[in-house]
Formats: C-alpha cells, structure tokens, sequence
C-alpha cells in the first residue's frame, strides 16, 4: 500500500493506494472533518493527484471518526480576514466538486456519520454514496442564513426529485440512512463497522473493470444531460469504449468463460 500523508502532507488529509484503489479521508475528527482553507487545498491536491495516477481505478472518500464531514469550518469564517464566501466557493469548493466530477475514476462516498453543509455537497458530487446506518445528511445551511453550495442545488433534486430536495434543502432536517436509502439518496446502508469493508469491495470491483469503459460510462452518467445529448453522449462513448483492445479482451474473456485481463490505458 501506497501511504501519502506525515512528511509529505499534514494529516488533516490521508491518501493511501492498494489494490488500485485510492482512499482519501477527512481527518479532522475532533471538528467532525470540518474544512479549513488548507485543508480544502489538501483535498483538491488529493482528489487531482489520484485522478491522474493510472494505477488508480477508483476512489473512495470518507472520514475518519464519527463524521463524513461537517462542511465549511465556521470558526475559520469567524476571523477578520475571512475570504468573502463567493470568493470561497469559486477558489476552493467549486474545484473540488469539479476535481470530483472530472476524474476519470468512479468515486465512492463512504459516509460514516453526519455530512452536513458542503460536506453532504460533496457526497452529493461522488458517484456512488453508500453510508453507515447511523449516517445523516444535514442540509444545515439556512440554520445558519446561508443557501445550498458546492453543488447541491444541482444534484440534490437529480439524486432525489425536486420535491424531495425542496423540502431537504429548505427545511434542513437530517436525512437519517434508513430515510436516504429509501429516496435513492445513497445505494446501501451497512453496519457503522461494515462500511469501510463495503466500501472496499465495491472499490476493488470497479476497479477490476475496464478503466477507459470505465470512465466513459461516468461520464455518460452525468445527468446534467438532456435526452438527446445523452443519446448522443452514449453513442460517442460506445464508440470510443469499442475501440479500445479492452472491450475485445472482455468479448474474448466472456466466450472463454475467464476473468479479463484489462490492459487500460
Ligand atoms: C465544527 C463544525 C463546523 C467548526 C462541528 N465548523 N467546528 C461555503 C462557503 C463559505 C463559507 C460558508 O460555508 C460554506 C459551506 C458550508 O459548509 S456552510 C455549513 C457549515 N456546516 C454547518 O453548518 C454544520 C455545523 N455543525 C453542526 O450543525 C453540528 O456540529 C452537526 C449537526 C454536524 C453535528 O452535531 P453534533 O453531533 O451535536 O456535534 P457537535 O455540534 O457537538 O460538534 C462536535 C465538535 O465539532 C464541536 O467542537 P467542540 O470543540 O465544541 O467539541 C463543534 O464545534 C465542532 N464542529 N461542525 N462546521
């Protein structure tokens, strides 16, 4: 295993690589993971450098301790020199979602405990979510006069529908697991002491598949698309993936009833 992290990174931020599989997690337990500015440099540095790692085929984000992650540090919002908050979405979290979104990899949410403000944005920018059975999502921003961010207007209804989003974004109650399972917010819900086991194995399963596929398959799944560009996009992208030696090689392994070996690329 690949350890990125003491020397070379503080520990707010930990990136370790097996298997080709990248986890980065929050380590900010004592503050539930909540972000500060150099920690949110840390995680877009994390997030570009395992998207551009070949070996890495997917990505898991969690956090360590009881939460996923609390969202923007409000004491750090307390001092005088405080960035104004467009300035902060537009430097910090909005290259992390689109980090996010633009790697090639899948990434897998983990959420271990409570993701609220932009901690549950960024669970909501992953694509794939499962969580722990004692996990929420708090949209906590009006609790504190402010409005959905880094992402979330845009995803929530699309994970959710609208109604449903209305009424998580508006009124800000927790969405506890067994709840978000049930709207389609996460795919699982797995014991607190399952989850990053669950995670793994999900990890190591894509990460087994065709990586160009892979990738194209992410891509097309954006839902930003309309119908028709999304016809199109699959077109392109069918064409693209059926070019490439590993879709022979998962014909040639299907007909010899073998597992595939993918050479990516
Ligand atoms: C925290 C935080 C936190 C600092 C818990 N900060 N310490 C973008 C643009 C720019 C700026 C503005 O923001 C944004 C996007 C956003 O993310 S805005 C939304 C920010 N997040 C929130 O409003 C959530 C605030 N936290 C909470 O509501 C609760 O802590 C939750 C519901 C997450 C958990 O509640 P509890 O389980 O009861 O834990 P707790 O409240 O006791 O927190 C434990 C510790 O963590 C505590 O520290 P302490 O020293 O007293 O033990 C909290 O102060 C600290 N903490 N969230 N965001």
């Amino acid at each position: 295993m690949t350890e990125r992290g003491g020397d070379e990174a503080p520990a707010d931020v930990l990136v370790a690589i097996a298997g080709g599989v990248a986890t980065i997690t929050l380590n900010r337990p004592a503050a539930l993971n909540a972000l500060t500015i150099p920690m949110k440099e840390r995680l877009l540095a994390a997030i570009q450098g395992v998207a551009c790692d070949r070996a890495v085929r997917a990505i898991v984000l969690t956090g360590s301790g009881r939460a996923f992650c609390a969202g923007q540090d409000l004491k750090e919002r307390l001092a005088p020199d405080a960035p104004s908050l467009d300035e902060e979405l537009i430097l910090r979290y909005n290259p992390i979602v689109r980090a996010l979104r633009a790697a090639p990899q899948p990434v897998i949410a983990a959420v271990n405990g409570v993701a609220a403000g932009a901690g549950a944005s960024l669970a909501f920018a992953c694509d794939l979510r499962i969580a722990a059975d004692g996990a929420t999502f708090v949209l906590a921003f009006g609790r504190i006069g402010l409005v959905p961010d880094s992402g979330a207007t845009w995803t929530l209804p699309r994970l959710v529908g609208g109604a449903r989003a209305a009424e998580i974004a508006l009124l800000g109650d927790a969405v506890g697991a067994a709840e978000a399972l049930r709207i389609g917010l996460v795919s699982r819900v797995v014991p607190a002491d399952a989850l990053a086991g669950e995670a793994a194995s999900m990890a190591a399963r894509l990460a087994a598949l065709a990586p160009g596929a892979t990738a194209l398959t992410k891509q097309a799944l954006a839902f930003d698309r309309d119908l028709d560009a999304a016809l199109d996009a699959e077109a392109d992208a069918q064409a693209a993936a059926g070019a490439h030696p590993d879709h022979a090689e998962g014909l040639a392994a299907f007909l010899e009833k073998r597992p595939p070996r993918f050479s990516g690329g």
